[in-house]
C-alpha cells in the first residue's frame, strides 16, 4: 500500500471490513488517543491508526429485554463478540500481508479486573473514529443503530485516512436515565467525553445491578441492555412493519 494512495486504500480496507460482516467502520489517528489510559502503557507506541469496527445487534433482540436482560441477548452478545474478534483478526492479517503491523484488541477483555479496565477503551476509539458520540449512558451512540452496537479495535501502522468525531446529539433526551433499574445514570451530557465514568454514572450502582442480574438463570456475564433498548437513535426501521 503506497502512502500517496491514501483515500483509495482507506476505502478499500473499509469495504473489506464491511464485507466481512461489520456494520460500521471508522479510522482514528493514534495521536488523538494519547491521553487515553492504555495497558500496557506503551500499547499505542508502534501504531499510527486505530480502526474502530462495529457490529449491530437487531432491535428485536433488545425488545426481549424487559426490566432485566434476556437469555436471548446473553446468547447473541457473545456471538457478536465472536464476529467482531474474527473480523479484527482477519483484517489484521490482511494489513500485515500488505506490509503493516496490525494488532487486534479483543472485544471484551478486562486487563484490570479489580477496576474494570480493558487494555484500551473501544468507546474512546469509536468516538475519535467518528462512529458515534458518548451518550448519557456512557456508551457509544451511533446515529444509525443507537447504542445497539458492539465494538472492536485494530491498531495498525497503515496510514489510513482518519475520520472526524461527530457531535453529541442526545439533547434533552433522558430515556436511558429514566429507565435504568439501578438509577445509575445521572443524565449529564458531554460535548466530547466524560473525564471519569463517575461523571456520567453512579458506577457502583450499575455494578451492583449487573451482579444481581448475573444470578438470573441463562445470564452468564455482566449484562443489562436496558439503557440500550430505549435509545431512540436507529429505532425507526426502514421497510420493516411492526404490524401486518
Ligand atoms: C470493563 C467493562 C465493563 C465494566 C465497566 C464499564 C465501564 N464503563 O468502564 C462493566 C462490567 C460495568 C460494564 C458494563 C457494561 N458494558 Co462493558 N465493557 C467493559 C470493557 C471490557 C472495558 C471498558 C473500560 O476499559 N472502561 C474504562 C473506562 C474509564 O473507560 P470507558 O468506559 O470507555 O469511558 C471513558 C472513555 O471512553 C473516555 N473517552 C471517550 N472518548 C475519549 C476520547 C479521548 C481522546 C480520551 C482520552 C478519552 C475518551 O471517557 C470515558 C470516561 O473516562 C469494554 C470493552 C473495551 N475494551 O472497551 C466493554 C464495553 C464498554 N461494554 C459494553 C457494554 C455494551 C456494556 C453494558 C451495556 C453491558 C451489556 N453488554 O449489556 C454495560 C453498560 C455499563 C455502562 N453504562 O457503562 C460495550 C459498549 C458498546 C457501546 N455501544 O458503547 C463495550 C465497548 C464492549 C464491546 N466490545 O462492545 N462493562
Amino acid at each position: 500500500m503506497k502512502n500517496k494512495k491514501f483515500p483509495e486504500n482507506t476505502e478499500r480496507i473499509k469495504r473489506r471490513i464491511i464485507e466481512m460482516g461489520a456494520n460500521l467502520v471508522g479510522i482514528a489517528d493514534v495521536n488523538d488517543l494519547r491521553d487515553l489510559k492504555v495497558y500496557p502503557t506503551d500499547l499505542l507506541k508502534p501504531f499510527a491508526r486505530a480502526i474502530s469496527i462495529a457490529v449491530q445487534l437487531p432491535i428485536a433482540i433488545f425488545d426481549t429485554i424487559s426490566d432485566r436482560p434476556s437469555s436471548l441477548y446473553n446468547h447473541f452478545y457473545k456471538i457478536s463478540n465472536s464476529i467482531l474478534d474474527e473480523i479484527a483478526l482477519r483484517i489484521s492479517v490482511v494489513l500485515q500481508n500488505e506490509g503493516f503491523s496490525s494488532l487486534p484488541i479483543p472485544t471484551s477483555d478486562y486487563v484490570d479486573k479489580e477496576n474494570f479496565y480493558g487494555s484500551i477503551s473501544h468507546k474512546a476509539v469509536a468516538r475519535m473514529a467518528g462512529l458515534g458520540w458518548q451518550g448519557k449512558n456512557l456508551l457509544i451512540i451511533t446515529p444509525q443503530f443507537g447504542s445497539r452496537v458492539r465494538l472492536v479495535t485494530v491498531l495498525t501502522t497503515a496510514l489510513l485516512l482518519p475520520d472526524v468525531p461527530i457531535k453529541n446529539r442526545c439533547g434533552d433526551c433522558m430515556l436511558c436515565r429514566d429507565v435504568c433499574p439501578a438509577k445509575a445514570i445521572k443524565g449529564v451530557n458531554t460535548e466530547d467525553h466524560y473525564k471519569d465514568r463517575n461523571e456520567a454514572l453512579h458506577f457502583s450502582k450499575c455494578l451492583e445491578k449487573l451482579a444481581e442480574f448475573m444470578e438470573i438463570p441463562g445470564i452468564s456475564g455482566r449484562l443489562c441492555g436496558i439503557c440500550i433498548r430505549v435509545c431512540p437513535f436507529g429505532r425507526k426501521r426502514k421497510g420493516i412493519k411492526d404490524e401486518i
